[in-house]
């Protein structure tokens, strides 16, 4: 599977619709990596602080002079769906180079995520004409009224997990709402946003209305949640860097900031539930994108009365999880993203058998070259325990059993996360009950990692603040401004 003829990928940074290289003499390269192999398969042009001022700079201009309210919200809308429509057309491009880059299977980048960040695009374009400030009645003698109007620029900080649809969840609501924007990808998996400024150029988004600024999170990255000139950050990664986005936000202008960040998602399975279906969700919801998924179920939690059934169907299901080429039609589950993933996620495999907790299936390597996991099902595991507690962000699932509602409700909660979760059961009204009581921006209820761009995302606690996707997003790139007109004379 997978794209068979020859593209041009500008790899560089995209400042005011130009392919450029770094203006800094002391600009390195990145070694962008095959997961597949652990091969080199480019050396990417880096950008420092002075290439992000200069995108700023284009952002802003273009936000005073061409976009924001100088582009009806019509005709934005008419652009997003250009956008879509192309990434729909090269979509086995997207999807090869996604597969190439991340490690994820070509099945999955052209009908998930690909899919998925073109539907994002197309959403979003319906909302480009429906921003709408409210008339507040008062009086006879006064209108009140709010406009809602783009924050401005806007800088993006996204992860490697889903390259491309990241890139898609931050730019459409931000372009539906007039803003413009500064984007860095994840060094580890730039290709698909690369290839995406041609596609935003195709579409005809005008020069300067999106910036990519290809670099590390130490330079560009903290350029941009440090900047003084940017209107607001809106960043997706882990809780240790979200906490330093905030931070930097806080000591420089008191930028606007999102951020969806981490998760330990639980995932609960009563004995009334149907088994089948359970133990299937169960699976796709730890081992999808190879457990590289924020709000993956990592914690499983089974009822005692079901227990050994499910752990015994479980371990079969996870058996028959095909690791391997990402481009071969039939794999499930291709490499990890990185070295340093694959020996954190190692790392905690090793950690979780010295806790006590019993590996049943997996916890090795899988083949000899690149950074591919087998499966890895841990029981036996108590609270406290670090795999019980901490993000893994690999296919690494523990299953822990409970006795009532109320002992799961409390191990479910008991996190600093609060991002997904699941229920399984066929009784409505517990399954409404427990939807209500945990603490999680999303409960999936007999299903799980179900996500459309109409429905929002993002997290309780420490999984972030704010909340991606449907009109929840469009909050977050508009300003509100309350209007006071006085239609008589003074009034003292
Ligand atoms: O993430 P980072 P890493 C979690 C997951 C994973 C762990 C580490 O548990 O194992 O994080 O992954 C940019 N200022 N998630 O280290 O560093 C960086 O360049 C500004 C969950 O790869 O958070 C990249 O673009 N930006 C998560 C982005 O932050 C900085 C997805 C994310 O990378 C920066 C990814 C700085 N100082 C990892 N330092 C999710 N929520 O889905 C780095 N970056």
């Amino acid at each position: 599977a997978g794209y068979k003829g020859t593209v041009e990928v500008p790899v560089g940074l995209y400042i005011d619709g130009k392919w450029v290289n770094s203006v800094d003499k002391n600009a390195k390269t990145i070694p962008v990596v095959n997961p597949s192999t652990g091969e080199k398969l480019l050396d990417l042009p880096e950008g420092l602080e002075a290439d992000v001022e200069l995108a700023i700079t284009a952002a802003r201009k273009a936000f005073n002079e061409v976009w924001g309210l100088n582009t009806p919200g019509f005709k934005r809308g008419e652009v997003l769906i250009k956008v879509a429509e192309l990434m729909e057309r090269d979509a086995d491009i997207l999807a090869s180079l996604e597969a190439l880059d991340n490690g994820k299977t070509f099945g999955a980048a052209k009908g998930f995520d690909a899919a998925e960040a073109a539907a994002c695009f197309r959403y979003y374009a319906g909302w480009a004409d429906k921003v709408h400030g409210k008339v507040i009645e008062q009086s006879n003698d006064k209108l009140t009224f709010t406009r809602h109007e783009p924050v401005g620029v806007c800088g993006q900080i996204i992860p490697w997990n889903f390259p491309l649809l990241m890139f898609a969840w931050k730019l459409a609501p931000a372009l539906a709402s007039g803003c413009t924007i500064v984007i860095k990808p994840s060094e580890l998996t730039p290709l698909t946003a690369c290839y995406m400024t041609k596609i935003l150029k195709e579409a005809g988004i005008p020069d300067g209305v999106v910036n990519v600024v290809n670099g590390y999170g130490p330079t560009v990255g903290n350029a941009l949640s440090g900047s003084n000139t940017i209107d607001k950050v809106a960043f997706t990664g882990s809780t240790a860097v979200g906490r330093k986005v905030m931070e930097s936000a806080a000591k420089s202008n008191l930028k606007k900031v999102t951020l969806e960040l981490g998760g330990k998602g639980a995932n609960i399975i009563f004995d009334d539930c149907n088994l089948d279906d359970a133990v299937r969700y169960a699976a796709q919801g730890i081992f999808f994108n190879h457990g590289q998924t924020c709000c993956a179920g990592s914690r499983i939690y089974v009822q005692r009365g079901i227990y050994d059934e499910f752990v015994k169907k479980f371990v079969q299901v996870t058996k028959k999880v095909q690791v391997g080429d990402p481009f071969a039609p039939d794999t499930f589950q291709g490499p990890q993203v990185s070295q340093t993933q694959y020996d954190r996620i190692m790392n905690y495999v090793e950690c979780g058998k010295q806790e006590g907790a019993n590996v049943i299936t997996g916890g090795v390597r899988h083949g000899k070259t690149g950074f591919f996991i087998e499966p890895t099902v841990f029981t036996n595991v108590k609270p406290g325990m670090k795999i019980v507690e901490e993000e893994i962000f690999g296919p690494v699932v523990v299953v822990a059993v409970f006795d009532t509602e109320d002992e799961v409700i409390a191990a479910a909660n008991d996190s600093i996360y609060g991002l997904a979760s699941g229920v399984f059961s066929q009784n409505i009204t517990k399954a409404h009950r427990v939807a209500a009581r945990l603490h999680a921006g999303t409960v999936w209820v007999n299903c799980y990692n179900e996500l459309h761009s109409q429905v929002p995302f993002g997290g309780f606690k420490s999984s972030g603040i704010g909340r991606e996707l449907g009109e929840y997003a469009m909050e977050n790139y508009t300003e509100i401004k309350a209007v006071h007109v006085r239609l008589t004379g003074y009034v003292g």
